[in-house]
């Protein structure tokens, strides 16, 4: 007799408890609740094959509810997927186990994206449907035909990025995505009605989504339902009513059963209570089998796409696109935007350049998807002829993401791990906050995502200090694997771009200013210079007794600086400092020749101090600010806060 789904279920329930009480640490509850959900979806509708976990036309399944992460290692190691062996599980959240406490991507085969912080999964898979229908309509339903399922719980829907993804995936109809909700009224602190008792059926249905309610332990309901949610014409939600630690005997229900609370005594009542007699860690063979068969089951769809794909038109394409290659020639107009600005030098505010950038990238790079959260014409991500993404076809590059930024920024995160799609998009530096959990994830996971951030300090002026970011360099600077670029000029806002397209496994902030900047690079160079973080762009008329350090508009502050020192004697060079990302990246001896060894050292930047002293060293001078700016126009403000030639001319005399 064929293997039972609650027998294949139970199966999932057992490996969690097993392996969760090994590790004394983890999470049983949310697995055990939704192994009936999992096994109905996983068994007869996700589209996957086991053994080639990265085929490019599979269904997406991300766990949301990330502390859940025995769920998937349970359903990776039952179907078969070959690294993750019973050893990875009962190594589960050991060090250098593929089983970590919360799923990790690019750590464990098969998991699509990191997951943990609540909410964030869901908002990603939004961005994994709209890279699929947008792959759709450039390739054709014979090599982009698949869906993205997601499992959320209480958690997921009650974090504020819910709304926001919830509302774009409505809005732009992504009928390929579905939700399953863990609809247990059960988080950490006991039942959910503690804090939320909203109808969140009637809030996915408010979003525009079709909505359904299921016994979620009832194969029946589960399998009809999933079936619906794939005939639907917009997004699905299903809420499917579980009980948590389901199969747990005593506990079944217990609200306090969300993490480790089952051991020896009450997972041996969870045996008897589901009648399952082996010890841990052991699968019965009837039921190995049936689940090795479901790992086998998109083999034949797997196998005729291929055909498909090697004779389809588009096949170098395709495969480069989804590799993530760039065309050959992905930035031959850009270099010669690049020469055209040194022999055309124009000053201009550095979001304006960086428009002028992507006139020259967006059309040699169609893998390029950009957007706005409703800046359009502040962060300049437009390019001339660029088509709005929205249904029916998706077949556009421009994202109106709305005000949302949170939401934007994982559903970048969402399409640069579908692939086949180089997300960018703007908004103000200042609402950086507003994304930055999304962007740390992308840092986590190393997504090619470039986040472009105008208005990067008070040289935005008017708008006053809840615009003007201060702190916000240095906080993002903090964050590993991000590159913050913050380019002087059109040249180098070019230079900057080229790299962060050429950042497979680094996301990047492009920091650009809304007011004009004079220019700063003014000699031909045969190498991209920004690529080495920190360069000397002007060099001192000796022996060279000030180094100026500074970045992005602040630049044309020290060249100015920089001239009035050289007029009065004090032979003075300046550094360009781009991406301290890049140079920390460069060798010693090239970090030690920047900076130099003129006995003083300023830097200049209108942001925070912090962190300078990587250039400065501790008795470093320092001009920028020191608290938040104010609402008055741009030069005014520099006056006001003291980031001037003159000040800096101060410091290095006060200095010497
Ligand atoms: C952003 C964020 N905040 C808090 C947590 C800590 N946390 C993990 S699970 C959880 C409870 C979530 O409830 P639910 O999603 O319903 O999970 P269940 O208890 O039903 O398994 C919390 C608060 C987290 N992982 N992410
Ligand atoms: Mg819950």
């Amino acid at each position: 007799m064929p293997a039972s789904s609650v027998a294949m279920a139970d199966a999932i329930r057992v490996l969690s408890m097993d392996a969760v009480h090994k590790a004394r640490s983890g999470h049983q509850g949310m697995p055990m609740g939704m192994a009936d959900a999992a096994t109905a979806l996983w068994s007869r509708f996700l589209k996957f094959d086991a053994a080639d976990p990265l085929w490019p036309d599979r269904d997406r399944f991300v766990l949301s509810a990330g502390h859940g992460s025995m769920l998937l290692y349970a359903l990776l190691h039952l179907t078969g997927h070959k690294a993750m062996t019973m050893d990875q599980i009962r190594n589960f959240r050991q060090a250098g186990a593929l089983t970590p406490g919360h799923p990790e991507y690019g750590h464990t085969p098969g998991v699509e994206t990191t997951t943990g912080p609540l909410g964030q999964g869901l908002a990603t898979a939004v961005g994994m449907a709209m890279a699929e229908r947008h792959l759709n309509a450039r390739f054709g339903d014979d090599l982009v035909d698949h869906r993205t399922w997601t499992v959320v719980g209480d958690g997921c829907l009650m974090e504020g990025v819910s709304h926001e993804a919830i509302s774009l995936a409505g809005r732009f109809e992504l009928s390929r995505l579905t939700v399953l909700f863990d609809d247990n009224n059960t988080t950490i602190d006991g039942e959910a009605t503690i804090a939320e008792t909203g109808d969140q059926v009637a809030r996915f249905k408010a979003a525009g989504w079709a909505t359904r309610t299921v016994d979620g332990h009832d194969a029946g309901q589960l399998r009809r339902a999933l079936s619906w949610a794939t005939r639907q014409d917009r997004p699905s939600f299903i809420a499917c009513k579980t009980k948590i630690s389901k199969g747990a005997g005593r506990k079944e229900g217990d609200p306090h059963s969300h993490g480790y609370t089952l051991f020896d005594d009450e997972i041996a009542d969870a045996r008897l209570a589901m009648g399952w007699p082996h010890e841990p860690f052991v699968v019965p063979d009837d039921i190995g089998k049936a689940w090795t068969a479901v790992g086998r089951r998109g083999g034949k769809a797997r196998r005729q796409w291929a055909l498909r794909l090697d004779a389809s038109p588009h096949r170098d394409e395709f495969v480069r696109a989804i590799h993530g290659d760039l065309p050959h020639d992905a930035f031959e107009r850009l270099e010669a935007h690049i020469e055209d600005m040194l022999a055309n030098p124009a000053a201009n505010a550095t979001r304006v350049h960086s428009g002028a950038a992507l006139e020259h990238l967006v059309p040699a790079i169609p893998e390029m998807v950009g957007g706005s959260a409703d800046l359009t014409g502040s962060n300049n991500t437009r390019t001339k002829g660029m088509a709005a993404f929205d249904r029916p076809d998706y077949d556009g590059r421009y994202v109106h993401y709305g005000v949302r930024e949170h939401g934007m920024a994982a559903a970048m995160n969402g399409m640069a791990l579908h692939g086949g799609v180089i997300p960018y998009s703007g908004t103000f530096m200042a609402f950086a906050d507003y994304s930055r959990p999304a962007i740390r994830l992308g840092a986590l996971m190393g997504v090619r995502v470039i986040h472009v951030m105008t208005h990067d300090s008070i040289g935005l002026g008017e708008d006053g200090p809840t615009h003007q970011p201060v702190e916000h360099l240095a906080s993002l600077r903090a964050m590993p694997n991000l590159n913050v670029f913050r380019p002087a000029d059109a040249v180098e806002t070019a230079e900057c771009w080229r790299l962060a397209l050429e950042s497979r496994t680094t996301p990047s902030i492009m920091a650009l200013s809304r007011q004009k900047t004079a220019v700063a690079r003014r000699t031909p160079a045969t190498a991209n210079r920004c690529a080495l973080g920190a360069y000397e762009l002007a060099a001192a008329s000796g022996p060279a007794r000030a180094t100026l350090f500074a970045s992005g508009t602040e630049v044309a502050i020290a060249l100015k600086a920089r001239e009035v020192l050289e007029g009065v004697g004090v032979p003075t060079r300046v550094v360009s400092t781009p991406c301290w990302e890049l140079f920390d990246a460069q060798p010693a001896a090239y970090q030690a020749s920047v900076i130099g060894d003129a006995p003083v050292r300023v830097a200049v930047e209108a942001g925070v101090r912090m962190g300078w002293e990587r250039f400065i060293g501790q008795k470093g001078r320092f001009v920028g600010m020191t608290g938040f700016g104010a609402s008055a126009p741009y030069e005014v403000l520099y006056d006001m806060f003291g980031i001037t030639p003159d000040a800096v001319v101060a410091a290095v005399q006060d200095a010497l």
